[in-house]
């Protein structure tokens, strides 16, 4: 599709950011709504769902031969099949009603013009911005951002080509063979994740590195395998304050300047940084020229179409990485315009909580058949258990219900050889995503045959299970089946059905969040995290124990005393 064709009917439905509207509110001072099990329609569910749980997929395939086709949803070639799950149309018909007394619709809205829905932090939300046509108009505090939005994106571009068609030179006037992303979490998962999905896109000549871990193992043996003179570091770090990034940037630094006997010219041919904090940039070093900025309302772990996406464009290109963000923009357009009953984030996110609070599933499965998306359950536990791993609600009220599920995942068919044994005859119910490309770019034999053949075979087998007598009487044998899946299927994971999926995740989190009355865009786990490595590493000179408990201190001291000798080996 063309982004013309993309860009004709922009979000929001109610066209709240279109031309010359002013769209920046601040969320009112209102006594707080009731909570989602206050609510009728939640009693409601409870109610339907015991009754649920005593239907099995079997009897609602074999009493409607349609169900196959009924329950799929079909956006620009992007399918979902939704209909392996223990529902019927009065479920769903519950869900959104459910949706809909939460406001979900209400607060979508909010989200797309800007409103400062983040209120912990009180920023807007707005991703989304990311990947609109320069011709939009968002508001935030009165300014229209995206004059900002396109310019980076320019900027970006002049940039990747540079490092892809030679002309950005070394130091010693060489072109770039390798690209080092130092970045952790968000700053980290989704361009490496992208990076390795779209590898079959990869440019030739440019290798992509990525490095997260404080553990010297992952920037020593990245370095042992780089070229200082043929070497582009990019510092990935939206507060470039992050204890992890700048030790090992330091690092790299240190590596470079060694081997340019410290002349810190060789910096601005070498280093680049992708972050929101100008005067830190600096500080380290890096020029003003070579920084690719980005707003406090991206937050990190939707920040791959912010700067942080600069290895993506390095490596596919930046046409690529525009046809990455025109498919999240599609999908924002489905999510914003498709009735809710249509609606794929909307229907994904409600049957995700339909488990998750009336049929207690603690977890979900994210089972890529592709071997590219490797990294994408790591990529979407980050984006859902640290957006919904929350218990109190943007009031301050603490939720009676569970929120956000445990996520974990393999791509398939290694997983099937691993852990599916628990999904199939396991106490727990796990719903599944399986996604599945129909082309493959690594035609090689009929792998990609016996690949789809193992997706299509085993969302069926969840759901039909095998009775006792087709088990040769043999209870061992005997699988339950009613174990609720959905696949997503595209013709080909190119960057513009990559971003549709991202988008879809992006949006099914914030549905979920919206209803439970979450505000999924603060981590106050993560920033606790960062605080306490810096209590710890702040005893260490003095080996001071005071306050810790007696088993963190016996730690610290075994680790303390012992520490230096392990170093002088
Ligand atoms: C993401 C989180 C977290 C963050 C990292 C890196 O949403 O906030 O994963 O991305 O802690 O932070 P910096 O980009 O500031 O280094």
């Amino acid at each position: 599709m063309s982004n013309e064709a993309v860009n004709q009917n922009i979000p929001p439905k109610n066209g709240a950011a279109k031309s010359g509207k002013k769209t920046t509110k601040t969320v009112k001072k209102t006594p707080p709504p009731p909570m989602p099990d206050e609510r009728p329609e939640w009693g409601a569910l409870g109610r339907h769902a015991q009754k649920m749980k005593n239907t099995h997929m079997r009897d609602l395939f074999a009493n409607d031969p349609e169900r196959g086709t009924r329950y799929a949803i079909d956006v620009e070639g992007f399918y979902c099949d939704f209909s392996k799950n223990i529902m019927t149309d009065e479920t769903l018909d519950l869900l959104i009603g459910l949706a809909r007394a939460c406001d979900l619709e209400g607060w979508r809205e909010k989200m797309f013009t800007g409103e400062k829905i983040n209120v912990t932090e009180n920023r807007a939300v707005l991703h989304t911005a990311l990947r609109r046509p320069a011709e939009d108009i968002v508001e935030v505090d009165g300014e229209n951002v995206m004059p900002f939005v396109h310019e980076v994106l320019g900027r970006m571009q002049q940039f990747s080509d540079s490092v892809r068609n030679g002309t950005w030179r070394g130091f010693t006037d060489k072109e770039v063979t390798d690209v080092v992303n130092i970045g952790i979490g968000g700053s980290d998962l989704g361009p490496y994740m992208v990076c390795e999905a779209l590898k079959p896109f990869a440019h030739e000549r440019i290798r992509m590195h990525f490095v997260s871990n404080v553990d010297g193992a992952h920037i020593d043996e990245t370095l042992k395998a780089i070229n200082p003179e043929t070497t582009l570091f990019l510092i990935a770090s939206k507060t470039f304050t992050t204890q992890e990034t700048m030790a090992n940037a330091q690092t790299a630094k240190s590596w470079l300047l060694n081997h340019y006997s410290g002349d810190t010219a060789a910096i601005a041919k070498h280093f680049a940084a992708l972050s929101t904090n100008e005067p830190a940039v600096q500080d380290f070093g890096i020029d003003s020229a070579n920084m690719f900025p980005f707003k406090d309302w991206v937050g990190g772990r939707y920040s791959l179409w912010s700067a942080i996406g600069m290895p993506i464009a390095i490596s596919i290109g930046f046409d690529r990485f525009r046809q990455l963000l025109d498919g999240a923009h599609a999908m924002d357009r489905h999510f914003c315009e498709a009735p809710l009953e249509r609606n794929m984030p909307v229907i994904l996110g409600l049957l995700g909580l339909w488990y998750r609070c009336f049929f207690g599933a603690q977890s979900t499965a994210i089972l890529p058949y592709d071997q590219h998306l490797h990294r994408l359950p790591a990529y979407l536990q980050q984006a859902d258990m640290e957006s919904n791993g929350k218990q109190v609600d943007r009031y301050g009220r603490r939720l009676r219900f569970p929120t956000g599920p445990i996520l974990f995942g393999e791509p398939g068919t290694n997983g099937q050889h691993a852990f599916y044994q628990l999904i199939h005859q396991g106490a727990a119910l796990i719903p599944c995503d399986f996604i599945a490309s129909i082309s493959t770019r690594n035609p090689v034999g009929n792998h990609h045959q016996l690949l789809l053949s193992n997706v299509l075979a085993q969302p069926r087998a969840l759901m039909n299970g095998r009775s006792l007598a087709d088990s040769g009487k043999d209870p061992q044998k005997v699988f339950e089946g009613n174990r609720p899946s959905n696949v997503l299927l595209v013709d080909h994971m190119d960057p513009y059905h990559l971003g549709m999926m991202i988008a879809l995740y992006e949006h099914k989190i914030f549905v979920q969040g919206m209803i439970w009355g979450l505000n999924p865009y603060d981590q106050w786990g993560v920033e606790l995290g960062k605080v306490l490595a810096k209590d710890v590493l702040g005893r260490w000179d003095e080996a001071q124990c005071d306050g810790l408990d007696s088993s963190t201190a016996e730690l610290f001291k075994r680790i303390r005393f012992r520490f230096q000798s392990w170093q002088d080996l």
